[in-house]
């Protein structure tokens, strides 16, 4: 059972799991994304065992695009982000925008899994239509981000896309690398925020990493190319970690080691649940998720299901794909 708000943090049901959404104004509609100003607060309250909840703030972030203000466990720790996993088209940030209004907006739902969408509206960038949809899952403290890129245009169009963002951990910044350089870890070095594990890149996508400890900016940069008249997303995760709190009885280093070892299991082959959208995962250019699983259950949008005959449009455009991370982005 779902208990949903507008107000207070709701109590958990009894089957353990309630999703309270804080918006003013707002109000959700099954089905069919509702129109909510932003920042908006995605809470889950889960009252397993143990019992957890955490919380989301999304928001347009100026500069730095739509994307996460903050996330933080309640009772736990906290400050994972200080604006992250936003993203710029040519160096223009994408922000959404309610069309009519000109006012920070997006369109919120939920669906059958209890999971929270958050979409962005559509905004014209480099001759593109880009939108960018958020989803928080509903079992785990992961986000994912999908950027979606029209091209409406009779040209292909090529742009540069950075996924930046800057951490909570600030100046203690530390980072692990995971198998490959989409994959990696980072923590604030046993100083109270979660522990957080990133993907950006499938292994088949190699990424250039390049760190140094004490930078708490991240950007991936990826050259991409728009067919004339075809739409290619980007996917993104990132997950939260508490560790040490009044729920989580496990240790800064051991947390940090689950995390490690759950980037490698969840990320490298992202499960059907955790690519199911409505989305064309075959046309997803910065991961190989196209035939996951048995090839039917990647995508709850129902238009995935019978596309693994028809990636020759995009295919192409992938060996452009060039993924960096640098620190010390500064927007
Ligand atoms: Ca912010
Ligand atoms: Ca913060
Ligand atoms: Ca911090
Ligand atoms: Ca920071």
């Amino acid at each position: 059972m779902k208990i949903l708000s507008t107000s207070t943090l709701a109590p958990a049901s009894a089957l353990g799991l309630a999703v309270v959404l804080v918006a003013a104004g707002s109000s959700l509609a099954s089905g069919h994304g509702v129109s909510t100003p932003l920042t908006h607060y995605v809470t889950f309250d889960n009252s397993g065992t143990p019992p957890q909840s955490w919380e989301w703030t999304v928001e347009n972030n100026g500069s730095d695009g739509f994307g996460l203000d903050e996330a933080e466990f309640d009772g736990g720790t906290g400050d994972a982000f200080d604006d992250f996993g936003g993203f710029l088209v040519d160096g223009d940030p994408y922000i959404s925008m309610h069309p009519e209004e000109d006012a920070d907006a997006a369109l919120l739902s939920e669906d059958e899994n209890g999971d929270i969408h958050l979409e962005g509206y559509v905004a014209q960038l480099s001759g593109l239509d880009v939108s960018s949809t958020w989803t928080f899952f509903s079992e785990t403290p992961i986000a994912r981000s999908v950027a979606t890129f029209t091209n409406p245009g009779d040209d292909d169009v090529e742009v540069v896309v950075d996924y930046i963002g800057n951490l909570g951990s600030d100046g203690r910044t530390q980072i692990v690398p995971g198998s490959h350089d989409g994959l990696f870890v980072t923590h604030d070095n046993d100083a109270g925020d979660p522990v957080i594990t990133h993907a950006v890149a499938g292994p088949e996508y190699p990424a250039v990493v390049e760190w140094e400890a004490g930078q708490d900016d991240i950007s991936a940069r990826y050259p991409i190319t728009v067919p004339a008249g075809a739409t290619v997303h980007l996917l993104w995760f990132v997950e939260i970690r508490d560790w040490e709190s009044a729920n989580a009885d496990i240790s800064f280093e051991d947390a940090l080691e689950v995390a490690i070892a759950g980037a490698e299991e969840r990320y490298l082959a992202p499960s059907a649940a955790l690519t199911a959208g409505d989305f064309d995962l075959d046309a997803v250019l910065n991961w190989s998720v196209q035939g996951d699983g048995d090839g039917d259950g990647g995508d709850g949008g129902g238009d995935g299901g019978d596309d693994d005959d028809d990636v020759d449009d995009v295919d192409d455009t992938r060996s452009d794909i060039e993924t960096i991370i640098r620190p010390g982005y500064t927007g």
